[in-house]
C-alpha cells in the first residue's frame, strides 16, 4: 500500500455521533486502500474533563473547550461538526472562512435561510464538504440506487418510507440537556421531521429525485416539559410525530410517516418503491437485506426475493470479509469516510454535500409549514 497523507480532525462535540464518527476515522484505512489516512487531532467540547475522558478513550492526541480555537488551530486541516443543531451554521462558516475541510453531522441547518448562509460560505471559500447522511451507504441501499439508475423499476409510481421510534414517550423526560437537546426546540429546531423524516428525505431525494409539492401534519403529544437547563416546566415546541403527502417532480406519490411515540419502535427507518417493472423495498433492521419483486422474472416463479447483500460485487462488500458475512450501522459511517477521502484525493466534495442537504432542509421546511398553515406546500427550489 502506498503511503498515505495525514488527515487531522478536529471534532467538535463527543456524543453519539462523535463515537460513529470517531470509529468511522480509525477503521477505514483497515478496510479501503484511500490516499489519506485520519488522524484524531483534537476533540472540543465545553466540559474539559469529559472532553478529556473522550479523547484519552478514543485516541485524541489533544482537547479544546473552545470550538473557534479549534477551528484556528494550523494543525487542523478539517473540521467535524457533531453538536446539537444551533450550532452547526456559526461553526461552519467560521470554518469555511478558515479554509477548513468541513464534515457536518445532519440536519445542515435549523431551517433554509440558514442552510443557505452555509452553503453560500462554503462554495464561496471553495472548502470540501460533506453531510453525514448515513443512511445512503448502507449497501442495500447503494444497491437499490444502483437498481433504479439501471431502469430496473421503469416508471416510478409511489414511494413510502417511515421511521420510527419511542424513546420520548414519557412525561418525566426533560427537554434539553446531553442527549435530550433533540428535544428542546431553541437546540434543535424541529422534532421529529429534522431528526429522522430528514434521513428519510435525504434517501428519497436521492433515489426518486426532487418533491415539489407537500401536504403535512405534525402533532406535539406531551405538550410542556421540565427544561434541564431553566429548571422549569416550559411549553414543547418539537413535533413529537410528522406524516406528509408530497408530489415527486418525476410523477410519483410520496407517503413519510415519522414519530417518537410508536411504542415498541426504536429506530424502525423502511421504505419501499414501486415502479411500473419492479418493486423494491427496506428495513433498517435488517439492513443488509433489499427485497425485490420483478414484474419480468418467470411467471411461476415470479414473487419476492430477499437479496443478502453480502456479495463481493455488491455496493461495498469487496472491502469486507468474505460473502455471506453481513455489517451493520457503524460500517455506514466507514463507507461515508472511505468515499470522503477517495474524493478529497480528486479535490471534490463528497455527497451529500452542503449543497444536496440544502434540498432536504428546503423539503423540511417546506412540511413545517404546511403543518403549520394547514395547506399544500411548494418545495423551495435551491
Ligand atoms: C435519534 O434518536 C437518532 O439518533 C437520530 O439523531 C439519528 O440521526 C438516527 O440515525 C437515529 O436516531
Amino acid at each position: 500500500m502506498s503511503e498515505k497523507k495525514a488527515l487531522n480532525i478536529g471534532l467538535v462535540g463527543y456524543g453519539f455521533m462523535g463515537r460513529t464518527h470517531s470509529n468511522a476515522y480509525k477503521r477505514v484505512n483497515d478496510f479501503f486502500d484511500v490516499a489519506y489516512r485520519p488522524v484524531l487531532k483534537a476533540v472540543c467540547g465545553r466540559d474539559k474533563a469529559a472532553a478529556q475522558a473522550f479523547a484519552d478513550n478514543w485516541g485524541y492526541e489533544s482537547v479544546e473547550t473552545d470550538w473557534r480555537k479549534l477551528v484556528e488551530r494550523k494543525d487542523i486541516d478539517a473540521i467535524d461538526i457533531c453538536t446539537p443543531n444551533n450550532t452547526h451554521a456559526e461553526i461552519a462558516i467560521a470554518a469555511a472562512e478558515a479554509g477548513k475541510i468541513i464534515l457536518c453531522e445532519k440536519p445542515l441547518a435549523m431551517d433554509l435561510v440558514q442552510g443557505q448562509a452555509m452553503v453560500d460560505a462554503v462554495e464561496k471559500a471553495g472548502v470540501i464538504n460533506t453531510v453525514w447522511y448515513n443512511y445512503r451507504r448502507v449497501p442495500a441501499v447503494t444497491l437499490a440506487k444502483q437498481l433504479i439508475d439501471e431502469g430496473r423499476l421503469g416508471r416510478i409510481f409511489h414511494y413510502r418510507a417511515e421511521f420510527l421510534q419511542d424513546w420520548t414517550i414519557s412525561t418525566d423526560l426533560p427537554q434539553g440537556g446531553a442527549g435530550l437537546w433533540r428535544l428542546d426546540a431553541a437546540a434543535a429546531g424541529s422534532g421529529v421531521t429534522g431528526d429522522l423524516l430528514a434521513h428519510c428525505i435525504d434517501t428519497a431525494l436521492w433515489l426518486n429525485g426532487h418533491i415539489s409539492t407537500i401536504s403535512a401534519m405534525t402533532e406535539t403529544f406531551i405538550k410542556e416539559r421540565k427544561h434541564t437547563q431553566t429548571g422549569k416546566v416550559q411549553p414543547v415546541g418539537i413535533d413529537d410525530a410528522c406524516a406528509f403527502l408530497c408530489r415527486f417532480e418525476n410523477g410519483s406519490l410520496g407517503l413519510f410517516e415519522s414519530t417518537r411515540y410508536a411504542r415498541g419502535h426504536k429506530a424502525l427507518y423502511t421504505f419501499e418503491i414501486n415502479g411500473e417493472k419492479a418493486s423494491i423495498k427496506w428495513d433498517l433492521q435488517d439492513l443488509h437485506r433489499l427485497d425485490y419483486f420483478d414484474h419480468g422474472d418467470d411467471g411461476i416463479l415470479r414473487g419476492w426475493r430477499s437479496i443478502h447483500v453480502t456479495d463481493g460485487d455488491q455496493p461495498y462488500m469487496k472491502h469486507w470479509w468474505v460473502p455471506g458475512l453481513q455489517i451493520g450501522y457503524e460500517h455506514t459511517f466507514v463507507h461515508q469516510v472511505a468515499d470522503f477521502l477517495e474524493n478529497l484525493a480528486k479535490g471534490e466534495s463528497t455527497a451529500p454535500t452542503f449543497r444536496d442537504a440544502l434540498a432536504t432542509q428546503a423539503v423540511c421546511d417546506a412540511v413545517l409549514d404546511s403543518a403549520e398553515h394547514k395547506k399544500w406546500e411548494a418545495v423551495v427550489p435551491v
